[in-house]
């Protein structure tokens, strides 16, 4: 397969956002496949786009939700009857808990390489709700960034300077969505073929932002509630787009809520501050409390570290721990049952009268 070999557009791989990382990928038996990337996924179909391929195709079937592809994801097509083969392994993904009681993963987005946190100079901005989503970026080891929209309607000064303060060397940018500010301010992660992902609630300007930097209306937006600047959720389903300037960016329904799972490592790490000083206490398993030599309770009195985040970092880890294992369960239930299926099915075979 030939990276570099333009489309009938005149783009290639590179352009739809390839890289070495999916050509290792690629086995001698894969000669025929075409590379496609997801650019939609609809109940009863996947939308694809490539230099060799663009359009619709049957969603493949497979038990585990994290097997099948999401937006953002490399697939290999049959050239011949279109048929999905193998997703490929992602660079990176973004996953929550499913809404509602059900124990499954839902997958957000794959293979992004930035995200951008948007919110906005109003009531939508929330410290604990930045925090979830810097340890989903963090988990899949894709850069944040933060966007403040309509900085147009207030000062978004002490905003920009919370935001700041989540975690050293974090980038937070304040403007106005609909105008050419945006597309200035976000311009360093704005290479070709680079790929980035908006996230945060509904009407805080997601999509607005994409179609600024389209330079047209792509997506539809919509005015949100003047009485508590809450969204109407106006865009319904994930969907990547090409830009101008060559790359990629996805808009995202403004999300309700933002359970996370397998996110440990991110969560850890973004709370790097507060879970040094927790082992710095004088007994291992201090309750910070009322032990003598407790460093949190210092810490917390002297400034270091603030009870809001204190409270949230303990909030996310139960939340990550019940959620992962909740899942675990699940997973480990769905094998049994695979097994147990198998073994009925073999004891049927044997006992058959051919
Ligand atoms: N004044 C001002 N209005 C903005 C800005 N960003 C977005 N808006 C307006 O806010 C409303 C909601 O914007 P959308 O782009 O639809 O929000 P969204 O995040 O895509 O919302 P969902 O699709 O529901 O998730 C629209 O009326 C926009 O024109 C901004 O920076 N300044
Ligand atoms: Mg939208
Ligand atoms: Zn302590």
């Amino acid at each position: 397969m030939n990276i570099d070999a333009p489309s009938k557009d005149g783009l290639t791989l590179k352009d739809y956002g390839w890289s070495a990382h999916f050509q290792t990928q690629l086995q001698d038996d894969d000669a025929g496949a075409l590379p496609v990337r997801v650019v939609a996924v609809h109940r009863d179909a996947l939308e694809v786009s490539g230099p060799s391929f663009e359009g619709r195709l049957a969603p493949p079937h497979a038990d585990d939700e994290e097997a099948l592809p999401t937006v953002g994801d490399w697939l290999l097509i049959d050239a011949g009857t279109r048929r999905v083969g193998r997703v490929l392994e992602r660079r990176s993904v973004f996953k929550r808990k499913a809404a509602g009681t059900g124990r499954r993963v839902q997958l957000i987005a794959a293979n992004v390489d930035t995200l951008l946190l948007v919110t906005s100079a109003n009531q939508d901005f929330k410290l604990r709700r930045l925090e979830r989503y810097l340890a989903l970026a963090f988990e899949a080891e894709v850069t944040p960034v933060v966007v403040i929209t309509k900085a147009d309607l207030a000062d978004a000064a002490p905003y920009v300077e919370k935001a700041r303060r989540l975690s050293s060397g974090l980038v937070v940018e304040a403007m106005d969505a609909r105008g050419s500010e945006a597309a200035r301010a976000l311009q360093p992660w704005f290479a070709l073929g680079q790929t980035l992902a908006a996230l945060g609630s509904s009407g805080v300007g997601k999509s607005t932002l994409i179609n600024g930097l389209a330079g047209h209306a792509l997506q539809e937006t919509r005015a949100i509630r003047e009485d508590d600047a809450r969204g109407r959720h106006t865009t319904t389903g994930r969907s990547l787009h090409r830009l101008a300037n060559g790359a990629w960016f996805m808009d995202t329904p403004g999300m309700r809520e933002l359970q996370l799972i397998d996110a440990a490592s991110g969560i850890e790490e973004l709370f790097e501050d507060v879970a040094s000083v927790m082992a710095s206490c004088k007994f291992s398993d201090c309750t910070h409390a009322n032990e003598p030599g407790c460093a949190v309770r210092a810490a917390l009195e002297s400034g270091a570290i603030d009870a809001r985040r204190l409270r949230n970092y303990e909030k996310l880890q139960r939340e990550e721990r019940r959620n992962s294992e909740s899942i675990a369960d699940s997973r480990a239930r769905a094998k049994s049952f695979g097994r147990m299926a198998k073994r009925v099915f073999a004891e049927k075979l044997k006992s058959r009268e051919w």
